[in-house]
């Protein structure tokens, strides 16, 4: 138990051999062409249902009616073959009806693809035990729902913890994608339609002959699993790879250069899902240095696409508050100023990528008020399963109860219902596109994210973006189910471990809005409350000795809380209606302001931490009563990780408590912070053969003062 398989693993349930007579007895898939989703859905209920009850079925192509079968194929080739389509409901592009009523099994898609999406739902209820008769359709909240990898052509992996890349190296792709398909085979049985696999920040020489037919055999790779291929462009492609002086989108030799090489790449890749563009952000490079606008930027990649059926994913994270002397500029209002004259301006296949909050994937930030900015335009949520500011597979954080606050958001637009799932699904505003995307950044590690129990969060990702109305803690179960086992004690501790993980996590780290205060430069790992503030991305915690907190009001701070509509402006502009848990992002307070809760801000700092890091010690325990329950292999993996985090828990306790009771002088009313009689400090140790050295982040050393 390696963790390759992840979810997918089909081991057998108990008593398996009570249900084998009440399987089907065959298996008919309506494609013989082995590389066709359906092909794949044959083989894949074959090997699924080999494993769970030890029975294998056969595959047969021909006939969609033969009796006590499982048949799986599109509802019109189902129809051609002289199958009964009676009583199917109309599918959506990708969506699926499944029917196990009868004798018979139906697995029928409105595509190849949602034949396979149902193939895949049907192996989930037989590997949860769940033989019951079920007749249904299911599609998707919205046709959008890819991943981005953050894959450098080197091998590496910007904010990647998995290892290195599984698609490239040494500049280009490697030979062997065995992996790459595997990576399909799980993102299908979520139902994710497209993988972008290089890096946003991208690098031109992608666009090399070699390197479109490594992109080519990366497709190939995918497409069994109906999964497609994206990829990252440098917007300075014309200019660095193509030799031309410009890169303007208006110049008519670079639209020459981005025509050509889009028809390039779509002769190699005829099915290709489209680009991701991160452009004037960063240092990358965009339209706005020839003065063109973002919109501009993005037709100019809308327009070589148009023809083929591909789409544009522009991200909206673009900023330029890299001074920060003015005390008004504030990052998370860039966003709204940057897009919100586009609206309109973006060709139908332009689908503009919009960060879930307005900094950067913090561990608790408002909803991006872009996405009630845009009635014109359509928008995906970007979400980041890599934990990149929440402990980075280090420390369980199961990220769906974090990413619903943001997909059940209200955001009131002319006093409407607007949820934000509702807008990305493209149905509040009526637009053609829109839906999700997830930084995921799997490597080469069999554990695919380097931790088991980071999983659970690609698996939900998947899920949410088909139905963003699921109810996490279902979706955990489902993954537990068929990750760990059946046993209702695992379920129960997994369960409750991850349940608990992310409120522990906000607890320990930045809590009532502060951010996670983690280092902020480089590492985005553990804290470092100091380089929040005066660095060159933000002054965020704006914390002196007597207050704390950002003033992101209209009436006397950033203005940020005017980019929402009037009753989400009026909530977070008033510090009496402003939810406890982003007083600290909306309002600049004394350390003794009491919140809606009746503590101070530093008390409940200061308690939040301990009672924190005190959920993060059960977990140790917590999993240990599962020794015998969870193969050894895992469950050691998964032993050394928590007890690590129980461990670093207690760093960032003391590092955040320390450092804000070192500034405001406010004793902790249970008299915790730095009073640790017992604790031996590193720095009273002496051992030989070790040398001193100087800690940086110097809140990273056990005894700050
Ligand atoms: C930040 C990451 C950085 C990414 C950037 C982005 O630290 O590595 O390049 O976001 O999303 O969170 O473009």
């Amino acid at each position: 138990e390696n963790g390759l398989n992840a979810w997918l693993r089909y081991a057998p349930i108990p008593n398996a051999q009570n249900y084998s007579a009440s399987l089907p007895s065959s298996i008919v898939s309506l494609n013989s062409t082995e590389t066709s989703p359906v092909y794949t859905a044959g083989t894949e209920l074959q090997n699924g249902i080999q494993g769970i009850f030890g029975k294998r079925l056969s595959i047969s192509h021909a006939n969609g009616t033969t009796s006590s079968s499982i048949v799986v194929g599109t509802v019109d080739e189902y129809a051609k073959t002289g199958g009964s389509v009676q009583g199917i409901p109309e599918l959506d592009e990708d969506g699926f009806w499944l029917s196990s009523k009868g004798g018979n099994v139906q697995i029928l898609g409105e595509n190849e693809r949602g034949a396979l999406y149902g193939a895949f739902e049907y192996l989930s209820m037989l590997a949860q035990g769940n033989l019951s008769s079920v007749a249904y359709a299911t599609n998707p909240n919205a046709p959008v729902r890819w991943v981005n990898q953050w894959d450098n052509l080197d091998g590496s992996i910007e904010r990647g913890y998995g290892g290195p890349s599984i698609f490239f190296e040494n500049g280009t792709i490697v030979n062997d994608l065995t992996r790459a398909g595997d990576y399909a085979r799980l993102l299908a049985s979520v139902r994710v339609n497209a993988v972008v696999v290089n890096n946003v920040n991208a690098n031109s020489t992608l666009l090399s002959t070699r390197n479109i037919q490594g992109l080519g055999r990366i497709a190939d790779a995918f497409r069994p699993y109906g999964v497609r291929l994206g990829i990252s462009l440098d917007f300075a492609s014309p200019m660095d790879f193509g030799g031309l002086p410009t890169y303007d989108p208006l110049d008519p030799s670079v639209i020459a250069f981005w025509t050509n090489v889009t028809n390039q790449i779509y002769e190699t890749v005829p099915d290709m899902a489209g680009y991701l563009v991160k452009a004037n952000s960063e240092g990358q490079a965009g339209p706005l240095t020839y003065n063109r606008t973002l919109s501009q930027g993005g037709n100019l990649f809308a327009k070589a696409l148009q023809p083929h059926g591909g789409i544009v994913m522009f991200r909206a994270f673009v900023y330029n508050m890299l001074n920060e002397s003015d005390w008004k500029a504030d990052r998370a209002n860039a966003a709204v100023q940057f897009f919100k004259d586009l609206d309109g301006q973006f060709d139908d296949n332009v689908v503009v990528q919009i960060k879930y909050g307005p900094i950067d994937f913090q561990v608790r930030e408002p909803t991006s008020p872009l996405f009630a900015n845009l009635l014109n335009t359509s928008t995906a949520i970007e979400l980041e399963v890599a934990q990149e500011y929440l402990g980075q597979q280090c420390h369980l954080v199961y990220l769906p109860p974090l990413w619903k606050t943001v997909l059940d958001f209200d955001l009131r637009v002319n006093n409407q219902s607007s949820l934000v799932r509702n807008i990305i699904s493209g149905k509040r505003f009526n637009r053609p596109l829109g839906g999700s995307a997830a930084v995921v950044n799997v490597g080469t590690n069999t554990t695919w994210l380097g931790s088991h129990l980071a999983m659970s969060n690609l698996y939900a990702y998947g899920r949410l973006a088909w139905d963003p109305a699921q109810d996490p803690q279902s979706i955990l179960q489902d993954w537990i189910r068929l990750t760990f086992s059946l046993d209702n004690e695992v379920i129960d501790t997994i369960t409750q471990m991850s349940m608990e993980s992310w409120p522990a996590y906000e607890s320990y780290s930045g809590n009532l809005g502060i951010q996670t205060l983690t280092d902020i430069l480089y590492t985005h790992f553990g804290p470092n409350p100091a380089s929040q503030d005066n660095n060159g991305y933000g002054q965020w915690t704006r914390a002196d000795h007597l207050t704390i907190g950002m003033d992101r009001t209209v009436s006397n701070g950033t203005g940020f809380s005017g980019q929402y509509p009037p009753e989400i402006y009026e909530m977070y502009e008033n510090i009496e209606t402003t939810p406890d848990n982003l007083l600290l992002w909306f309002h600049h307070v004394n350390y003794t302001q009491r919140l809606q809760s009746g503590q101070t801000v530093i008390q409940h700092f200061y308690d939040a931490h301990y009672s924190g890091a005190d959920t993060a010690q059960t977990f140790v325990p917590l999993w240990e009563s599962l020794e015998g329950k969870v193969d050894t292999e895992r469950y050691n993996d998964v032993l050394f990780r928590q007890t690590y985090q129980a461990g670093h828990s207690i760093v960032w306790r003391d590092a955040i408590n320390n450092y804000y009771y070192n500034l405001s002088g406010i004793p902790d009313e249970a008299n915790r912070v730095g009073n640790h009689p017992y604790r031996v400090e590193a720095e009273s140790m002496t051992l030989s053969g070790y040398e001193p050295y100087p800690v940086n982040p110097f809140e990273m050393a056990s005894n700050f003062t």
